[in-house]
């Protein structure tokens, strides 16, 4: 079964990863969820980037804030597609601090990056990933998709 991973850099990330988690649930993707800090925990970050792919990971999504390289360094050492989502952290500059260090990868080690604080839009990007090549998933994405247009419609009713 395909799983995707979802890290991040801090606990305090989790309330904001939670959005991927919850989605992916829904979905009835298989996560597998840790903390895996750039900075904290440098030697786990290397043995996590070098061998998630071989633990049936087939995408990998990562949150930090401030200074968050963590997005970043797992994409230069993983081949599989990296998402990132920038967390606004306490002490961060308004939330630019984590969307340009996640954002500003150099050519050859792409992270495609969400919104501040998206990570709803990351897991349902995951699942796109998966849903490319798994007919179940893409069924459930198609679904999904027919209720976000439903809701608009109702929500045009009565105006
Ligand atoms: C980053 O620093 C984490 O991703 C988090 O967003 C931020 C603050 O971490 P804590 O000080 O709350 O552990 O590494």
């Amino acid at each position: 079964m395909s799983k995707v991973g979802v890290i991040m850099g801090s606990k305090s990330d989790l309330p904001v990863m939670q959005e991927a988690i919850d989605i992916l649930k829904g979905f009835d993707i298989e996560v597998e969820v840790d903390i895996v800090s750039a900075h904290r925990t440098p030697d786990k970050l290397f043995d996590y980037g070098k061998y998630a792919h071989e633990r049936g990971i087939k995408v990998i999504i990562a949150g930090a804030g401030g200074a968050a390289h963590l997005p970043g360094m797992v994409a230069s050492l993983s081949p599989l597609p990296v998402i990132g989502v920038p967390v606004k952290s306490r002490n961060s500059i308004d939330g630019w601090d984590s969307v340009l260090s996640i954002l500003q990868m150099p050519g050859g080690v792409p992270v495609a990056t969400v919104a501040l604080d998206g990570a709803k839009n990351a897991g349902i990007l995951a699942a796109q990933i998966l849903g490319s090549s798994d007919q179940c998933i893409l069924d459930k994405i198609i679904v999904y998709k027919e209720g976000l247009k439903a809701k608009v419609e109702e929500s045009a009713k009565n105006l």
